[in-house]
């Protein structure tokens, strides 16, 4: 069984995961290895470049090597005829966790004010609002998004919400579902987590007139995709206090570039796309998953719905 690997990350832990978890297979790496097009049976791959994915005439199944699969379905031109599978991985969703969790304790524990402070030389406590009591809205409430909640929940918090398309019944967290009750969810939200993918729908969706919703001196957690908000908007949420403060993990162009404004605010703490990365050994075991049930005539788990696009 031959794979193809197509992505700019090094190969060389996809290797010793592949020789360890698809014993019978070989990998071959896009670019670099000879292997007819014909000849490929599975396709591993993190943003390719578009029109590639749709010249393997055997290739049974795309694994995405990531959760989202925005990038992969910009190509116009993604075959449509095989599954195309996102990644959903324990190790990706505690890594996403740990993410949400630090940001989170971050601004409940006013690390963002005591950063300045130092630099000022300035001692002032201040009180952190009640753990139980912090309202915690979590958009996008789907592998992530549940997981990150319920850690939160474990922490103390217990007045957690989540917003989604389809309502969720989950013990102990308020499910918001639907664009008629967005407005809800983030009126009564004061540390927004944003975990959607990226699609039509959810685009700009953190613009103006929603940022506005939000309590007075709310934080934005952004971890979802960058596309998720209107930069503008929220940079004037910043400056004005409306939103106290923002983690933002990614954004519309990566890497930032160097002009952007997010730059120069000292209540907008950035990180470069890291809040989870994948893990090879164990998303490998989960595509030989993947490959096992496609063998055997089975759907794979996790196959991604192209109309909804995600
Ligand atoms: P899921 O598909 O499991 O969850 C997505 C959630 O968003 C679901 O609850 C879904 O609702 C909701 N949603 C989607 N569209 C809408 C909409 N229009 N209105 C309301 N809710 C909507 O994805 P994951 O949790 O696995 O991943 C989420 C995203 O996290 C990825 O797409 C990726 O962009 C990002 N990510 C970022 C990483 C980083 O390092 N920064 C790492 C990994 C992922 P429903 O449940 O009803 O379908
Ligand atoms: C992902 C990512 O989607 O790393 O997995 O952004």
């Amino acid at each position: 069984m031959n794979l193809l690997y197509i992505s700019s990350s090094p190969v060389k832990s996809w290797l010793k995961a592949v020789h360890r978890f698809l014993p019978d297979a070989d990998l071959f790496v896009w670019g670099q290895d000879d292997i007819k097009a014909g000849d490929v049976d599975y396709i591993l791959v993190w943003n390719p470049p578009h029109g590639l994915l749709n010249t393997f005439p055997n290739a049974k199944a795309i694994f995405n090597l990531g959760a989202g699969v925005d990038a992969l379905l910009e190509d116009q031109n993604l075959p449509r005829h095989i599954p195309i599978v996102r990644l959903v991985d324990p190790q990706l969703s505690a890594g996403m966790t740990e993410h949400v969790m630090y940001w989170v304790l971050h601004f409940q524990r006013h690390m963002h004010l005591y950063g300045r402070q130092k630099a000022q030389g300035k001692w002032l406590q201040h009180t952190p609002t009640n753990t139980q009591k912090r309202a915690v809205g979590i958009l996008g409430l789907g592998e992530l998004g549940q997981n990150a909640a319920h850690a939160l929940m474990m922490m103390g918090f217990e007045d957690i919400a989540g917003w989604s398309r389809t309502r969720k019944e989950l013990p102990g967290i308020e499910s918001f579902a639907g664009d008629d009750e967005l407005d809800d969810f983030l009126a009564r939200t004061e540390i927004l987590v944003c975990l959607l993918p990226n699609t039509t729908a959810t685009q700009g969706l953190l613009n103006a007139k929603t940022l506005a919703v939000l309590p007075k001196g709310a934080f934005v957690i952004n971890a979802g995709r960058g596309d998720l908000i209107q930069d503008d908007d929220l940079i004037e949420a910043l400056t004005s206090g409306a939103i106290e403060a923002a983690a933002l993990d990614v954004f519309r162009v990566e890497p930032l570039p160097q002009d952007h404004v997010f730059w120069t605010m000292d209540n907008v703490f950035i990180t470069p796309h890291v809040a989870s990365l994948t893990y090879p050994s164990s998303a490998t075991k989960l595509i030989a998953d993947g490959i096992d049930a496609i063998e055997n005539g089975e759907l794979p788990d996790h196959v991604v719905d192209l109309d909804k696009g995600y």
